[in-house]
């Protein structure tokens, strides 16, 4: 009979190909050593260092998926590990990265010229150029599809009017892909790439986040933003151009949230091995052993479907319902285990140096960004009745 790893419950890396074992090995590594001893004060001090951004870029973690153009181009399972490892230490730091992997160099690599390809995308995946996603609106988040925002074409420019919130990176990136109604096609949904600089555009910081602090989040404002007409992509029109984006980027988030639970449950367990009530450790108390079952139970099965994913859309047949099944379940599980993991901590659980508290409220935001979890509930829904209930 094999004998039981509780850290690899149903041997997830047996089933891995040697590239990503490494993948996972050098992502775990660095995320550990490097990202790990800073990110405390970082949250604290809502800090986001865009250094961070650069040592991903060495380490091959920025559109890794992408063939070319400076990028890795490995396996959607690597990518999946990468965010595992990432958010094992911090929401906000799997945030950029998928951000700038999945939102900003994914859209010009899909849908952008071959000049355009050149032009942004060695540069973001060496995390010297930063990325921003502009889709949420301050009036529709859930519903995109009624943005205000507009592009007016004018002789050999569009000039771009409205208002993006809630938007990763915003206030550091130095190009934006903005989703924005073209007058000139009826008001049909294009993106467009947006440089720093540009007159007309302003990026401030959203303030008094307690979820997410090592993350940086704002708005984009523009006003009669000009540009070229070549800047808008021509391969893509409707929905399904942003869409298509936030598959790549809730895939990751399915594998990520598990590795904050992950983490949530290494602390926990280690906690109440060494702490003791009434004479003997907590970890004796059967309460304690059926929560510990209970997260590392939901993280093991969470894994194996995140995998099962990973391979389907690396094979070419995943359909965005298994995205939004797995988005919705890793966020709702990883929530529950970060809460229970907390209580297990007591009073401890609520200082920032035992982590638990910081994923806990991180998750929270991660259940809401990239589709809440009603609305994954509403797709699911759909699929299995025929019947859209988004209104
Ligand atoms: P619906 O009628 O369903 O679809 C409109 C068109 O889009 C196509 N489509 C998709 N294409 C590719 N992938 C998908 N997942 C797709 N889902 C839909 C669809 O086929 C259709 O195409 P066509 O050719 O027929 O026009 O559109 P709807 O308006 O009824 O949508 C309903 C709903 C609720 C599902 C959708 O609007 C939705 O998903 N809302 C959630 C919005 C959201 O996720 N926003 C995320 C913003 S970005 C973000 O949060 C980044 S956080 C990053 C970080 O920091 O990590
Ligand atoms: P709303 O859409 O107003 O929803 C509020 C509540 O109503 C939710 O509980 C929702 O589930 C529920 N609800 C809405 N519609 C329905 C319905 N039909 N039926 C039942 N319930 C419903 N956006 C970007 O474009 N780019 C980014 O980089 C980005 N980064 C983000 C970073 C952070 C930290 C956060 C918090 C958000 C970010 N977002 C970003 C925005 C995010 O995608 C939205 O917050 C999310 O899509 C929800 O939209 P909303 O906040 O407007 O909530």
């Amino acid at each position: 009979m094999a004998k039981y790893n509780w850290e690899d419950g149903l041997d997830l890396n047996s089933q891995l190909t040697e590239e990503e074992m490494a993948v996972q090995d050098a992502a775990r590594s660095y995320c550990q050593e490097k990202l790990l001893p800073r990110v405390t004060m970082a949250y604290r001090n809502e800090e986001f260092d865009t250094k961070i951004m650069e040592e991903m870029g060495e380490m091959g973690l920025l559109g890794s998926t992408i063939e070319g153009y400076d990028c890795a181009g490995v396996s959607s399972v690597s990518y999946g590990l990468a965010a595992r490892e990432v958010e094992r230490v911090d929401s906000g730091y799997r945030s950029a990265m998928s951000v700038q992997s999945s939102l900003v160099m994914y859209p010009i690599w899909a849908y952008g010229t071959e000049a355009q390809k050149q032009k942004y995308l060695p540069q973001l995946a060496s995390g010297k150029m930063l990325g921003a996603f502009g889709l949420t609106e301050p009036n529709h988040g859930s519903d995109p599809g009624s943005m205000e925002t507009v592009a007016r074409r004018e002789g050999n420019v569009y000039k771009l009017s409205g208002a993006k919130t809630w938007i990763t990176l915003s206030p550091v990136a130095d190009v934006f892909v903005i989703w924005a109604k073209n007058l000139e096609e009826g008001g049909a949904i294009r993106g467009f790439i947006v440089e720093r600089g540009s007159k007309g555009l302003t990026t401030p910081k959203i303030q008094g986040k307690v979820a997410l602090r090592a993350s940086i989040t704002g708005m984009i404002l523009m006003d009669d933003v000009e540009v070229p007409v070549e800047n808008m992509f021509t391969t893509v029109k409707g929905l399904k151009g942003p869409f298509s984006c936030l598959n790549n980027a809730r895939y990751g988030i399915a594998w990520g949230a598990l590795g904050a639970a992950e983490a949530c449950l290494s602390v926990a367990r280690d906690y109440a091995l060494n702490r003791k009530q009434f004479g003997v450790p907590l970890a004796s108390f059967q309460l304690i052993q059926a929560k510990l079952a209970n997260a590392h139970s939901e993280i093991t099965i969470g894994l194996q479907a995140a995998l099962r994913v990973g391979r389907l859309k690396d094979e070419g047949r995943v359909a965005p319902e298994m995205i939004s099944l797995i988005k919705r379940n890793s966020c709702e599980k990883a929530l529950t285990i970060a809460r229970e993991c907390r209580d297990i901590l007591g009073g401890n659980g609520i200082s920032d140096e035992y982590h638990i508290i910081r994923h806990m409220t991180n998750l929270e935001a991660v259940k809401t960004y990239e589709g809440t979890h009603d609305v994954h509930s509403l797709i699911l829904g759909r699929a299995i009745t025929g019947i859209p209930a988004f209104s």
